[in-house]
């Protein structure tokens, strides 16, 4: 069956579409209900907001965005199927509507969700530099309230997409300075990392060295950002591979790899088996040189002109676009020695003790990989902040004899 609208388009495809990004939004929306909930009100004992480990407040940061964000591209999707299936005008200027007003529905919640997707990673740097630079995390507080001021800026910056449909010229001057305001919270937030493994005893495990390229890559997608939200160098870029670099820089080079950091770092937890040591840093290697080499090209393809969602180029661009493709490659051949690490480690990898890094946080208490129930009756009172390395502090009460009956169990 086709559905004809009252103009006679034909408008299955898009109906479907439109209907799946307002469904999705709709469960989005209540994950983050429960994401949000579970962080406010069911923390351990003893475990106050200034004792969560920051991932846990980047995790309420990124939720509390889709929360806030979520209903206008929901809103704006529903508007847009009504507008195509029963004539209604809101984006249709001949009923008097306006097609800019549906870019700004999308981005009102498609910019923050760049940061639905960074901010956790942030937690996962804030947690696992001080494991591997043997450090409390430095400027605790300083990391968990800027993951709020992102939230903010966050939500007042997204015009900076559409600088050149037409918006008033103010509009392009606040949010030009409004979104190079995030560079304020997120410097805060990798000078606290770099002063964590600032003389750290480091050791560079695999999870430690997807945190660092990590990190080297979030700083250069920073600077091209800056770049980026400057108005008179967004419009000569604007459409171009400069903004694709820029965005794969933010999304492969620094989420992906720590995504890959996280996922090294908790492997024996989940598992209860250590991940090949050797594999991992082929793995890393590979990630790092081919998202460099197959990113990098594009900021001079974007700054000669080459438009993006093309399917071929000028010869003039081809040297650049001959590297980006060997990168590509290397990046596809990157996936090997990861999905042949994680398999075989998981059939017959070296078993895990419940703390193989020496890490300090409630999970790793527990065997590797602990019970279903997690500590079922006898949940410990948290006494304080999960970053006390080099202090010998205790996380919990009692933690010695705690660990000990966890031993003989
Ligand atoms: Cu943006």
């Amino acid at each position: 069956m086709s559905i004809q609208n009252p103009l006679g388009h034909f408008v299955n495809g898009q109906g479907l579409w439109l209907t799946a990004v307002a469904l999705s939004g709709v469960s989005s929306i209540m994950g983050a209900v429960n994401f949000v909930t579970t962080i406010l009100r069911m923390r351990a004992p003893g475990m106050g907001f200034f004792r969560m480990p920051i991932f846990c407040w980047t995790a309420l940061a990124a939720q509390s965005l889709q929360l806030i964000g979520l209903p206008a591209l929901t809103g704006g999707a529903v508007m847009l199927l009504m507008d195509l299936t029963f004539g209604t005008s809101f984006y249709e200027p001949e009923g008097g509507g306006d097609p800019v007003l549906y870019q700004h529905f999308f981005w009102f919640y498609s910019h923050p969700a760049v940061y639905v997707i960074i901010l956790p990673v942030f937690g996962i740097f804030s947690e696992l530099f001080p494991v591997y630079s043997r450090k409390p995390l430095f400027g605790y507080v300083y990391v968990a309230v800027a993951s709020f001021l992102i939230v903010g800026l966050g939500l007042v910056v997204w015009v900076h997409h559409i600088f050149p449909s037409g918006v008033a010229q103010w509009m392009r001057n606040f949010f030009m300075f409004s979104t190079m305001l995030i560079a304020v919270p997120t410097g805060v937030k990798v000078f606290a990392w770099l002063g964590t493994i600032w003389r750290g005893k480091l050791r560079l495990t695999t999870p430690m060295l997807f945190c660092l390229g990590g990190l080297f890559n979030f700083v250069f997608a920073g600077v091209t950002g800056i770049m980026l939200a400057t108005v008179p160098v967004d419009i000569h870029v604007s459409n171009t591979y400069f903004v694709v670099g820029h965005f794969h820089y933010v999304i492969y080079g620094a989420a992906v790899m720590g995504i890959f950091a996280a996922i090294y770092h908790w492997f024996p937890k989940f598992t209860g088996r250590m991940p090949y040591e050797g594999l991992g840093k082929v793995h890393f290697l590979l990630t790092f040189v081919g998202a460099n080499l197959n990113f990098l090209p594009m900021h001079p393809l974007g700054l000669m002109g080459m438009p993006r969602r093309v399917s071929s180029y000028d010869p003039e661009f081809a040297f650049w676009n001959v590297l980006a493709s060997l990168g590509a490659f290397l990046l596809g051949v990157s996936i090997i020695p990861y999905l042949l690490n994680m398999l075989s480690s998981w059939v017959r990898g070296e078993k895990a003790p419940a703390n193989p890094w020496n890490a300090i946080g409630l999970e790793w208490l527990l065997p590797s990989p602990p019970a279903e129930d997690n500590f079922g009756e006898n949940v410990p009172t948290v006494i304080a902040r999960p970053y006390g390395y080099g202090t010998g502090l205790p996380l919990v009460e009692n933690q010695q004899s705690y660990e000990q009956a966890l031993q003989e169990a």
